[in-house]
């Protein structure tokens, strides 16, 4: 089975970071060897240097891009969570790494607007946050993503359904009854150690 660059992408507060979790989790059950890359976690460590200007989001994504391509030439599948709002920076991945499949977690600016999980939609209506994706800044939807799930009227295991539903029968994932399920070591532990060493700095969420 050869491995993909799964690649979340949508504003922030549509699901891109619980879908991508939940998925990894359940493909590391499947036996698939898989790594998830998270902007939010991204930006605490090997992006900590980045703002959001459009030049700082393009180093980001660049980045993320590249460390997925370096894991899934080498058979690990890698999922991408990030905004990811220009869509020439996601072809530019889709290009380098070739095995792409784009899932867009579309909601609705006002359901992400109602809900604001982070708070950040208010601070940034409030104009406290320069440069927010859907406020202020464009987020340019995929024109013909693989999975379009969305996240503002399906429930979390609706969408995990589908994307699965997707990746099986597309030889991305194996069937769940193919494979002892297997756990895996925690994420969270695996970042506190990175703190712990001083490569990250705890992310904001
Ligand atoms: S991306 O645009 O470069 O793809 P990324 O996914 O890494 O963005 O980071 C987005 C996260 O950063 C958001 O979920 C939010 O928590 C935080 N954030 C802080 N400032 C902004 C901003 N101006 N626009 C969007 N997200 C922001």
């Amino acid at each position: 089975m050869s491995a993909y660059c799964i690649w979340f992408t949508g504003l922030s507060g549509a699901g891109k970071t619980t879908l991508s979790r939940l998925l990894s989790e359940e493909l590391a059950t499947r036996g698939l060897p898989v790594e998830r890359l998270d902007g939010d976690i991204m930006r605490a460590c090997l992006c900590k240097d980045l703002g959001f200007s459009r030049e700082d989001r393009e180093t980001n994504l660049r980045r993320l891009g590249l460390v997925a391509h370096l894991l899934t030439r080498n058979g690990v599948t890698c999922l991408v969570a990030a905004i990811s709002p220009l869509a020439a920076i996601r072809e530019l991945n889709r290009k380098l790494n070739g095995k792409f499949i784009e899932v867009y977690c579309n909601s609705s600016l006002d359901a992400l607007i109602k809900r604001d999980v982070k708070g950040l939609y208010r601070k940034a209506l409030a104009g406290e946050i320069p440069a927010f994706t859907g406020v202020s800044e464009p987020y340019e939807a995929p024109a013909t993503p693989e999975i379009e799930v969305h996240t503002d009227a399906q429930s979390v295991e609706q969408s995990l359904a589908q994307i699965l539903d997707y990746l099986e029968n597309n030889g991305v994932a194996p069937k769940p009854d193919q494979h002892p399920r297997l756990a895996k070591p925690s994420e969270e532990e695996f970042f506190a150690r990175l703190v712990e060493l001083g490569f990250a700095s705890n992310p904001k969420r």
